[in-house]
């Protein structure tokens, strides 16, 4: 007897959740909808005018950003990235990308200031926790012999929404490789020897 009141008690209660999920919709009732969406934004990289080489002054490209968002929080950022006009030197080279603290481009990319680091942690890989890396840092993307740049990675520190949003701020293509913190002087904790900022954007709702 007393199995099957257990039995009873397991079939009330997944009669009881089926009928609030299926109404809801596994959502909050109505006036607290958690409706899942995407939210993007888009970068439009143009030559930094205060790089006097020009053989980077054709870079030309799109910054995707695109993330889900629920009631009970977010989906991993991903970012696309598609990149044109750097020099077709027939090599394949690594170049860093970071997103930088300020969207202010009125002395070029040299007013974006250092790599966004709300938590005041030291420069790393896009792969290091949260206290070894820059919010901004994505580390690296390819360059291909006939210079272009296409990629896609996916970051789960950097979010389009929150108090730490990466909206509105700058992103930097570098002349250099980011040698993701494991350099061996100082700066590589600071900016991973990237070097040079090639071009840039400000990072803008969609
Ligand atoms: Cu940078
Ligand atoms: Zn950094």
């Amino acid at each position: 007897m007393a199995v099957w009141r257990g039995f009873e008690c397991l079939f009330i209660f997944v009669s009881l959740f089926a009928l609030c999920c299926g109404q809801w919709g596994w959502r909050l009732p109505p006036g607290y909808a958690c409706v899942e969406r995407p939210v993007q934004a888009i970068c439009r990289l143009r030559p930094n005018p205060t790089l006097m080489s020009s053989e980077y002054r054709d870079i030309q490209g799109i910054v995707i950003f695109t993330q889900r968002i629920t009631c009970f929080g977010h989906y991993s950022l991903q970012v696309k990235i598609n990149i044109a006009g750097l020099p077709a030197n027939g090599t394949w080279d690594y170049h860093g990308i970071h997103v930088h603290e300020s969207g202010d481009m009125s002395r070029g990319c040299e007013s974006m200031g250092p790599h966004y680091n709300p938590y005041g942690t030291a420069h790393g890989s896009p792969r290091d926790p949260e206290s070894r890396r820059h919010v901004g840092d994505f580390g690296n993307v390819v360059k291909d012999p006939f210079g272009n740049i296409q990629g896609a990675l996916f970051d789960n520190i950097a979010s389009l929404v929150g108090r730490t949003s990466i909206l509105r701020r700058g992103v930097v293509l570098h002349e250099m490789q980011d040698d993701l913190g494991r350099g061996i002087n100082r700066e590589s904790l600071r900016t991973g020897n990237a070097g040079r900022r090639l071009a840039c954007c400000v990072i803008e709702p969609l």
